[in-house]
């Protein structure tokens, strides 16, 4: 086994995930382990329900193994890269079909990849401190494990929001969007994974435990004024700069992308909204092979977890000189 825990008792398999010194970041071996134990369970009268925890309260999964993708891209390895995105959306595709009750428990960082083994489950349980983000047009990637499909799919403009700036909410706030289904005091998490472990019915353990402190709410109208329509990205950009200290304070996020990624991330939400989750997984799954391959997503990973320097060299650096032949290539037909 990698750095995932698996055990089943009292009805309940519980995967932990447990490669803290990359805050969990999913890598193909923990995937390659996973996915059979997951796809067993589904089949065995033993388990009624998965629960999926954190071994350490520093993240329940910062995303992908971006890093280990951009030395296969930089070894010009393009099957690592395909077998490693192709097996994280077979993973997440098998929760969001899977057929018993499939239970995250987040009390911490969940981002991009981390989302993909949470978000598609039926059950999302997060706490104050949990962290949740699609972080990737940073990177000179863009938004992936499904979030295409259900990113179109909150309330207005929130999904563009989460995408194009790669803002980070808190776990209240994801209740509030729908993102999350439960939130509970993180003091009270270990008992609740403890009841569950136990064998408390979900639906008793999930009453049974504190609620959550309220937090800040997100500013809806501000999302939905300025990323509720079909506007062109630059256009959005546009009205950010002429808008109040949140509007202004947004822009400054989408500076530090890759103008390529925003197009990209903008367009795949645009077809996400048409499309089925399947469609939306083969969509990601060509553009991230085409993207992984462009300066930007080597750069973008230097920039921000190799070096750093979060001091991104992004080419073109500005929206309007990207080609827009360059982004219909990476999106695909
Ligand atoms: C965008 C991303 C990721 C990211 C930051 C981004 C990502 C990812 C990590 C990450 C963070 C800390 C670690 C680690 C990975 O950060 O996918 O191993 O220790 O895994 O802006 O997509």
């Amino acid at each position: 086994m990698s750095a995932i825990a698996t055990s089943v008792s009292n009805g309940v398999g519980e995967v932990v995930l447990d490669r803290p010194k990359a805050l969990n970041a999913l890598d193909q071996a923990m995937i390659d382990d996973m996915y059979p134990v997951l796809a067993d369970w589904a089949d065995d009268p033993a388990v009624e329900t998965v629960l999926v925890t954190s071994g350490t309260d520093r993240a329940f999964c910062a995303g992908g193994d971006i890093r280990a993708i951009r030395e296969s891209a930089l070894a010009g390895d393009a099957a690592a890269i395909t077998r490693y995105f192709s097996s994280e959306y077979k993973l997440d595709q098998l929760i969001a079909n899977y057929p018993k009750p499939y239970v995250a428990l987040i009390d911490g960082a969940a981002m991009g990849g981390g989302l993909g083994i949470s978000v598609h489950g039926e059950v999302r349980v997060v706490t104050e401190k949990a962290l949740i983000a699609m972080p990737e047009t940073a990177i000179g990637f863009f938004p992936d494990i499904g979030s295409t499909y259900f990113l179109p799919r909150l309330p207005a403009g929130v999904g563009r929001w989460l995408g194009l700036t790669g803002a980070r909410i808190r776990g209240t706030q994801a209740l509030e969007i729908g993102l999350a289904t439960h939130a509970v005091a993180s003091a009270s998490i270990g008992a609740l994974a403890d009841a569950i472990r136990g064998g408390t019915p979900l639906g008793e353990a999930l009453s049974a435990a504190e609620p959550a402190p309220a937090g800040d709410k997100l500013p809806l109208r501000s999302i939905a004024d300025y990323f509720g329509g079909t506007e062109p990205v630059a256009a959005v950009v546009g009205g950010l700069r002429g808008g109040d200290d949140w509007a202004r304070e947004t822009a400054d996020l989408m500076d530090n992308c890759s103008p390529t990624s925003l197009l990209v991330t903008a367009e795949l939400i645009a077809r996400g909204a048409q499309s089925t989750l399947d469609e939306c997984f083969d969509r990601e799954l060509r553009a991230a092979e085409q993207i992984t391959a462009t300066p930007d997503f080597a750069e973008g990973v230097r920039a921000v977890l190799v070096d750093k320097d979060r001091e991104p060299h992004f080419e073109p650096a500005t929206i309007a000189d990207v080609d827009p032949a360059v982004v219909a290539r990476i999106v695909g037909a």
